[in-house]
């Protein structure tokens, strides 16, 4: 049974869900609280200390890219890399581009916002979580704070570079929709997927599986920001791509996950 380990929030993990969901996979879902989980990142893959991390069959696998990889080797179907090699390289460009050029600048400009109202962002991190991991996360913020600015560079001038970083990937994302309505060929491919996975904190969309910063908690003038590319057509694209292959999901709850086996020797 594939294990997905998880911080809820974070727009690579959701990647990696989409793709499980998608191809109905089904699987578990294990959620750390944010800091911590690359310590658990680390010990599970041995080379990574992101999230989010795949485990089947004992071996464990980090990065969006690499996962998603394995999971269209494990479970063709539907497919999301498209068949022709042409179309699949560029495919797969498109996963990098988005990977590399929207994904940390998203993530920085967000946090540079958050990160001073702990009340808005600890409930965001241990959502579903007992009282207690919400009282320890609270308690350790402060740290858990210094150690985001630090480690996700993140600062007034380098979230500033980030928002131009955002607006540059809906002008490339914008630029790259076909007639089709698809980033390559003709149907849904890795490409859609990591686009309007990584820009889900713009729209905002109700297909995403977990609670989300609300528009009205994003100070005045970052949300204006935030709402003019929700408006632009790449931000409604996002939307549409969501409503129509989000689909539903294919995580097992506890109980579902560890109902035994029937006994062979059992008659
Ligand atoms: N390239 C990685 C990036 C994943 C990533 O940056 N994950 C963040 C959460 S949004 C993380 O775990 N960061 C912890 C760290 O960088 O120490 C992927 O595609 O999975």
């Amino acid at each position: 049974m594939p294990v997905l380990w998880q911080v809820q929030v974070s727009h690579y993990v959701e990647k990696v869900r989409w793709a499980l969901d998608y191809k109905r996979v089904p699987h578990i879902r294990r959620s750390l609280l944010p800091g911590l989980h690359a310590v658990k990142a680390k010990r599970l893959t041995g080379d990574t200390s992101t999230a989010p991390v795949l485990t089947i069959n004992g071996g464990s696998t980090g990065d969006s890219s690499r996962i998603i990889a394995l999971i269209e080797e494990g479970w063709p179907q539907p497919p999301l890399y498209p068949e022709d090699p042409a179309r699949r390289r560029r495919a797969l460009e498109l996963e990098e581009f988005f990977d590399e050029e929207l994904g940390p600048h998203i993530r920085r400009a967000f946090y540079q916002e958050l990160l001073s109202h702990p009340e808005l962002v600890v409930p965001l991190f241990t959502q579903g979580r007992p009282r207690g991991a919400r009282a320890l996360l609270r308690a350790g913020f402060p740290i858990l704070r210094v150690a985001m600015r630090q480690r996700f560079e993140i600062s007034a001038d380098a979230a500033a570079n980030s928002r131009a970083k955002m607006v540059a990937a809906m002008d490339r994302l914008e630029r790259e929709i076909s007639p089709s309505g698809y980033l390559v060929g003709e149907s849904f491919t890795v490409a859609d997927l990591t686009a309007a996975a990584l820009f889900y904190p713009v729209p905002r969309p109700a297909g995403f599986p977990y609670a989300m910063v609300a528009d009205d908690d994003l100070p005045d003038s970052f949300r204006e920001f935030v709402d003019s590319l929700a408006r632009r057509p790449g931000g409604q694209w996002v939307e549409q791509i969501y409503r129509r292959h989000r689909g539903v999901s294919a995580e097992l709850t506890p109980a579902q996950a560890s109902v035994p086996r029937p006994d062979p020797a059992v008659k």
